[in-house]
């Protein structure tokens, strides 16, 4: 198995500690950073991602390995420039206002971080006015939110709302998830997209940000 494969397979068995050894092997080894991130720590996740699309892991699996592929991240990002990592967009995404569950915004970022986009994670509780100046701090292809209570499904609304009357959707795609929402609601509410699960907004996001 090559240093790449070992350090994919770390990376999908969720083993932090190996996956930063590895890293480091390869880094000293002379190994080139953008090839560590996309044959090692990326591949890792190629690994996971349909697996746990399949039912075959779950998401405390999904997490730690996430975990271990940040690891990795941390020690390679210092020796390259932001702009030589290839991105396939950046995603802005938070829980509504209201809200304090972000176990599964959490993992929807991880997914799409570890699927090549740049995440900015702006918490949980988020106000309509913070999503409106994320937006305009960071020009994000898609803005996703997370809402797990019926009771602040609304706040989605009112934010995508006040991003239209903002002037900022004409390059914005917005995408809403959680466990109370609905493809039907995502409409109502002039969403560009609903996604169901971590996978399923990787897959829209990569059909969005375009
Ligand atoms: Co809360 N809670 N909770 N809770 N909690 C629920 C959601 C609830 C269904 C439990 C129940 O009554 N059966 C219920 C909501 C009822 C309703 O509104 N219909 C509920 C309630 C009522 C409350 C409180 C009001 C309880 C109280 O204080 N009286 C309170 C509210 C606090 C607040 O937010 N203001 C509360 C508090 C909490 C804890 C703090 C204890 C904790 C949250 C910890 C945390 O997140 N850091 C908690 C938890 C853990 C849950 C349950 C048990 C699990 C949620 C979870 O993490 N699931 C939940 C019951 C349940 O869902 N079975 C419940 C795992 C996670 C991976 O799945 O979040 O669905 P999920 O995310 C999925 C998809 O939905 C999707 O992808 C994810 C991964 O596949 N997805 C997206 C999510 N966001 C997405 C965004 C996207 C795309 C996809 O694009 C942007």
């Amino acid at each position: 198995m090559s240093d790449f494969n070992k350090l994919a397979d770390t990376v999908f068995r969720g083993d932090f500690g190996g996956a930063a050894q590895i890293t480091k092997e390869l880094i000293d080894s002379g190994a080139e950073p953008l090839a560590i991130i996309n044959q090692g720590l990326i591949a890792g996740m190629d690994i996971v991602a349909p697996k746990f699309k399949a039912g075959e892991m779950f998401v405390p699996e999904v997490m730690m390995a996430a975990r271990a592929m940040a690891t990795g991240m941390e020690l390679v990002k210092p020796l390259i420039n932001d702009v030589d990592i290839p991105s396939k967009g950046t995603v802005i995404i938070g829980t509504v206002a209201g809200d304090l569950h972000d176990i599964g915004k959490n993992l929807v970022a991880m997914i799409l971080e570890s699927g090549g986009f740049k995440v900015i994670d702006i918490g949980v509780d988020v106000s309509v006015e913070k999503f409106v100046e994320a937006a305009k701090q960071y020009n994000p292809q898609v803005i996703g939110m997370s809402a797990l209570l019926t009771t602040t499904m609304v706040a989605m609304k009112d934010t995508i709302d006040a991003l239209t009357e903002a002037g900022l959707r004409k390059n914005l795609k917005i995408i809403v998830g959680g466990a109370p929402l609905s493809q039907e609601f995502a409409g109502q509410i002039g969403a560009d997209g609903y996604a169901a699960d971590a996978m399923a907004a990787k897959e829209l996001c990569e059909k969005l940000a375009v």
